[in-house]
């Protein structure tokens, strides 16, 4: 890969800090997100329960030992690091003027350490975990108001750290919200609470539209702080193929794949694709968007389009064949796909994907991409203080060796690869600990008992290889 492809990991504050209450923090979402499991969805409760477990309270307790972890991502060879800045540790309701200085002062001493190894940190700001206040007064982002208050946190924040942040995204995995079916995702990514019978995919478009007009006046103001910002788009990547070469099956795969794509064509071209507003007419939605909105979307245009990927979809339209549904895409056409193996939580596991899908948004976009999401989650067995993950070491170099393809025979502009949890974290879809993605083991069980210390997993050693021979030793 070229010299200075940004090789690295990625993981985020709700996931991992815990110290949910800690020097001034509010409640943010995550906190009121109780533990799942693959079969048992996520509990969104009303504030803290006592009776209740919430694993994000706690995280890995990376706010108190995140120098340890720094430093063991550093011996990995990592050239950046990817987190988030908790949105409620610097506004803990989100909609005071003024910022808490203990938050700031945090994510200043973790830039230091993390650059003091001469690793980029790329900082997401909004990962799921926006201030709890924000939706119990506003009802999150079904208002408008939430652009003021995410933008006085963006320039807050990019202002603070313009000297020590280069790379810098808004929305995490932003286009989750369209899968309707799961709950949890319009909550994460917008804070809505779906009201009974009401018409989701209207709340969930014009939400959208608040973002993609607090995304524009962030790119545009932080660029206005420091020109050489990059600061980028990011959406989840699950391709869809179509199960047959029945005509019918390739254009269902080109209607849900634009599910995804019109929020990065929004951010990256700068205005709405033309089958978005046909839809809208369609439904007849009279949605909340002013001449101004647009005109602010067109001018704050992202420098780059990052993306996780985990899996590819697969969709019919026979009616006769069993519809998994799978979580992360939601939609009900979405059937087994007999080629590729899955993983225990039903995820397929398809390298090749990632080399379709990089293609994909480069012959779209034409602009650098940033794979700042790629990993296996799997639960690890501890055998005698070793963890021989092999299957997250042939799943990882498989991913890789497509990417590398991708850049190298296919000519796309790919700024860096960081994987997602590169040390053991809280899961997002189901909170849970068991399902395990990190080069580093974290001793914590899914009922909050553990000594929280860390241990090198067999991949730790092979990933540094990978990083130290710059992609050329798998
Ligand atoms: C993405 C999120 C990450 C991470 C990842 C893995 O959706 O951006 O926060 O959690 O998915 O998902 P999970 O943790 O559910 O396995």
């Amino acid at each position: 890969m070229k010299e200075n492809f940004l090789w690295g990991g990625a993981i985020a504050a709700h996931q991992v800090e815990g110290a949910y209450l800690t020097d001034g923090k509010g409640l943010s979402i995550a906190d009121v997100m109780t533990n799942g499991s693959v079969d048992q969805p996520r509990e969104i409760t009303k504030g803290v329960q006592m009776d209740k477990y919430y694993p994000n309270h706690d995280g890995i307790k990376f706010y108190d030992l995140y120098k340890e972890d720094v430093k063991l991502f550093a011996e990995m060879g990592f050239r950046c690091l990817r987190t988030s800045i908790a949105w409620s540790r610097i506004f803990p309701n989100g909609d005071e003027e003024k910022p808490n200085e203990a938050g700031l002062k945090f994510y200043d001493d973790l830039f230091d350490e993390i650059k003091q190894y001469n690793m980029e940190p790329i900082i997401t700001l909004s990962h799921f975990e926006m201030p709890y206040y924000l939706v119990e007064k506003y009802g999150g982002w079904r208002n408008r108001k939430l652009i003021k208050f995410f933008v006085n946190f963006s320039t807050v924040v990019m202002k603070r750290y313009k000297n020590k942040v280069k790379y810098w995204m808004t929305f995490n995995e932003i286009n989750n919200q369209m899968i309707l079916t799961n709950t949890i995702f319009a909550y994460t990514n917008s804070g809505i609470v779906f009201q009974e019978g009401e018409d989701r995919l209207k709340a969930v478009y014009q939400a959208a539209h608040y973002q993609f007009v607090a995304s524009a006046i962030t790119v545009r103001k932080g660029h206005e702080m420091n020109a050489d910002f990059k600061i980028g788009a990011m959406i989840a990547a699950t391709p869809n193929y179509a199960y047959s070469c029945r005509p019918e099956d390739v254009l269902l795969a080109q209607k849900e794949d634009r599910k995804n794509l019109y929020f990065s064509d929004v951010q990256v071209r700068g205005h709405y694709p033309s089958y978005i507003q046909k839809d809208w007419e369609r439904r007849g939605y009279k949605l909340d968007i002013t001449q101004e909105d647009l005109q602010i979307i067109e001018k704050g245009c992202v420098d780059y389009l990052g993306f996780s990927y985990y899996l590819s979809n697969t969709v019919s339209t026979d009616p006769d064949m069993s519809h998994t549904g799978n979580d992360l895409a939601g939609n009900a056409d979405a059937v087994e796909n007999p080629y590729l193996a899955a993983t225990s939580w039903g995820w397929s596991i398809d390298p090749l994907g990632l080399r379709y899908i990089l293609n994909q948004y480069y012959d779209r976009y034409e602009i650098p991409l940033f794979i700042v999401e790629n990993g296996f989650g799997y639960e690890d067995n501890l055998d005698c203080n070793k963890v021989h993950d092999n299957n997250r070491i042939q799943f990882l170099k498989e991913h890789i060796a497509e990417m590398k393809k991708a850049v190298e025979e296919d000519g796309v502009d790919l700024l860096g690869y960081t994987v997602w949890g590169c040390i053991d974290l809280v899961s997002f879809t189901t909170g849970e600990m068991r399902k395990r993605y990190g080069f580093i083991y974290v001793d914590r069980d899914d009922s909050e008992k553990g000594s929280y210390k860390r241990l090198k997993k067999d991949s730790f050693y092979w990933y540094q290889q990978v990083i130290k021979s710059n992609g050329d030793y798998l």
